[in-house]
């Protein structure tokens, strides 16, 4: 396996996590976004629409988007699931992990908030009012899906889920933006308690080879 990955970046990270959870090796290929390399012509040939993460299977498949990844590696190695055979327990964890997926990283996308800001014109303090309301506006359903249906550790009881998975990148990113948290106990205490655990903090940015502080 092969991850062309930045150490920032959420969708990386969420796929970093699942690696890790599932025990699963892969060579390391950093793709620094800062740079623009996501949209040189040598990472297209990979990725045609321009991002990371791209995993690259042992048979030579390429595959992109994060949520596909996951899919593939769910389904490629059941040993450690990170979602329930229950149709409904599925269901709580995948409106998480969409609600984080779909609804909040596209609208913060690096290529959105450039946009913004060099086309569009928007100041630095209006691209941060942008990326904090985005924030909260999902944290609030996710903070609600959690306290009517979370339980437990982690988001959905003591072991990681695909929840999970996508949950504590979107944390990470929001408090380097200097997100204010607080109005979300249940999203701080879950991402609390994934911090101490060996397989999140393996896929941590500061753990990658390519990682600037
Ligand atoms: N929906 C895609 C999004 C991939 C994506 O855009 N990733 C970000 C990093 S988190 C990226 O490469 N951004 C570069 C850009 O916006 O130009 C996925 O889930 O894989």
């Amino acid at each position: 396996m092969q991850l062309y990955h930045f150490f920032n970046s959420s969708t990386s990270y969420r796929v970093r996590i699942a690696l890790a959870l599932k025990g699963v090796d892969y060579q390391h290929h950093g793709v620094n976004i800062r740079i623009d390399e996501q949209a040189s012509e040598e990472h297209i040939k990979l990725n045609p629409a321009k991002g990371v993460p791209v995993l690259v299977t042992d048979d030579g498949q390429t595959l992109t988007q994060s949520m596909a990844i996951l899919d593939y590696l769910e389904c490629s190695y059941p040993e450690t699931p990170l979602l329930p055979d229950n149709t409904l327990a599925k269901a709580r964890i995948l409106e998480v992990a969409h609600i984080i997926a779909s609804d909040m990283h596209p609208v913060n996308n690096l290529r959105i908030l450039s946009y913004l800001k060099n086309e569009l014109g928007i100041s630095e303090e209006q691209k941060v009012t942008w990326y904090q309301h985005w924030i909260n506006e999902g944290f609030t359903s996710v903070e609600a899906l959690l306290t009517r249906h979370g339980h437990g550790s982690y988001c959905f009881g003591d072991k990681a889920t695909l929840a999970d998975c996508c949950l504590i990148p979107q944390v990470a990113n929001a408090l380097r933006f200097g997100c204010n948290l607080s109005a979300f106990p249940k999203v701080l205490a879950v991402y609390d308690h994934c911090q101490l655990q060996p397989a999140f903090q393996r896929a941590a940015p500061n753990q990658q080879p390519d990682f600037i502080a």
